[in-house]
């Protein structure tokens, strides 16, 4: 089926609502998620956010990166929040109290200021740098952009290298599920009943002053969300002393690790890095991805628990997202792109790709990381199947992305089997990444 056509009007209406959204939620020198319920700076957010930005303004979108990783730890972590001190401490929980990353995290090289999490979130950071970078040569030349994110963006990926290969097959583990940034998917379900979770008197959510709770992770799962994240902090952040009881190797994790590698060696090509360095190192990732976590009989990509070293059984869309690696076998591609049609991920209404198999136990059309749509996923596998060549399919995706994110008014995700915004509105990263399929 070919993509339906969008009208020139109704690209231009989407281009100005894309603008406003990414306008209201720049704080100076970096942009919030989401007014009401993400009210910090969160890691991949940004990367998305500044691939938007680039279109708007390139000197915005560098400094939405050079904020945070302004923040980066001495072991070269970028956490996954930074926290804006104007913001009331009860706006968001976990809140810098909780964190304490300045005290806690200073034996790995935490920052005396600012706060930040003590956990981090997917390494987009070096494929927004550069393409940030491209879109206005001149000026991330003028202001010495490329050469003062290399050695940051380097130190973040040996961070990931050296300190998370948990399990020695050289890719980088998780150790909490706010890490691979799709927080209560099914993937985490069985690793998790493993934990404790914390008393639920200890701590006060503050998602549901803004958010549905049908929408929204349970009690439970928030937990064992905290009691993972304080006995990370009690072992002093160190990967070294931490037990780790939740360690997995995730795909999307390590797929975007792959194409920020290759593109720290475009960046390297213009500092005067060592470009050899990086594209050996993509290409090893990707054999190790391959061989540690394809799943030839499911057709994706699968987590691999490193307590138990076997896969989850639940199949979700970070299994698809290994197509962003260009070195992939060309049989692995036709069969991530068959089950990408299949059943299991192939919505009518939306043709977004739902975060969980739709025909899966767990499905469930509207909490969050268990069923619903979101965007930057479709942005990313979306710009997979073009690396692959596969046009048409990824046509297919880009319209429907477009179409959905106006209707939705930027929704935070989307109920993939009506369509129907769920979640935040206004999200920056929907607003971000449909300007950049416009462009
Ligand atoms: C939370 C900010 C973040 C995203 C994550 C998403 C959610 C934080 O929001 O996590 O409070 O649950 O799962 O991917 O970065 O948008």
């Amino acid at each position: 089926l070919d993509a339906p056509a969008r009208t020139a009007a109704a690209d231009l209406t989407l281009r100005r609502g894309a603008g406003r959204v990414l306008l209201d939620n720049w704080v100076g020198t970096s942009t919030v998620p989401s007014r009401t319920l993400y009210p910090h700076q969160w890691s991949w957010d940004s990367a998305f956010i500044a691939i938007g930005l680039r279109h708007l303004s390139a000197r915005r979108a560098q400094r939405e990166l050079e904020s945070l990783l302004g923040a980066q730890w001495g072991d070269g972590r970028v956490p996954h929040i930074v926290f804006n001190s104007a913001v009331p401490n009860g706006a968001y929980f976990p809140s810098p109290d909780f964190w304490r990353s300045s005290t806690a995290g200073a034996g790995v090289g935490a920052p005396v200021s600012p706060e930040t999490s003590g956990i981090v979130q997917p390494p987009v950071h070096a494929l927004a740098a550069w393409l940030v970078h491209r879109a206005d040569p001149a000026e991330s030349r003028r202001r010495g952009f490329l050469p003062r994110v290399y050695p940051r963006l380097v130190a973040w990926h040996r961070y990931l290298l050296d300190r998370r290969d948990l399990g020695g097959g050289g890719l980088a583990a998780i150790v909490h599920p706010w890490e691979p940034g799709m927080d209560n998917s099914p993937c985490w379900d069985a690793p998790l009943a493993r934990v404790t979770p914390a008393a639920p008197g200890s701590y006060r959510r503050a998602d549901l002053d803004h958010g549905h709770p049908a929408d929204r992770p349970t009690d439970l799962d928030y937990g064992r969300y905290v009691r993972l994240a304080v006995d990370y902090r009690d072992a002093g952040y160190d990967d070294r002393a931490a037990a780790h009881p939740f360690r997995l190797e995730d795909p999307c994790m390590n797929a975007l690790l792959i194409a920020s590698e290759l593109a720290l060696a475009e960046i390297a090509r213009c500092v005067g890095g060592d470009a050899d360095a990086h594209e050996a190192q993509a290409a090893k990732l990707t054999d190790a991805l391959v061989t540690r976590l394809w799943d030839d009989e499911a057709g994706l990509f699968r987590a691999r628990d490193l307590v138990d070293d076997a896969f989850v059984p639940a199949r979700s869309v970070a299994g698809l997202v290994p197509l962003l690696a260009p070195g992939l076998p060309e049989t692995v591609v036709d069969r991530l792109v068959s089950t990408l049609e299949g059943p299991a991920f192939h919505a009518d209404s939306t043709a977004l790709v739902p975060s969980y198999d739709l025909t899966g136990p767990a499905f469930d059309p509207t909490r969050y990381w268990r069923g619903p749509a979101w965007f930057n996923t479709a942005w990313l596998i979306e710009r997979g199947l073009r690396t692959h060549g596969r046009h048409v399919h990824a046509d297919r995706i880009r319209a429907a992305f477009l179409d959905t994110a106006g209707a939705s008014g930027f929704a935070e995700y989307v109920d993939p089997t009506t369509g129907a915004a769920r979640g935040a509105r206004s999200f920056s990263w929907t607003a971000a990444l449909a300007l950049d399929l416009l462009n």
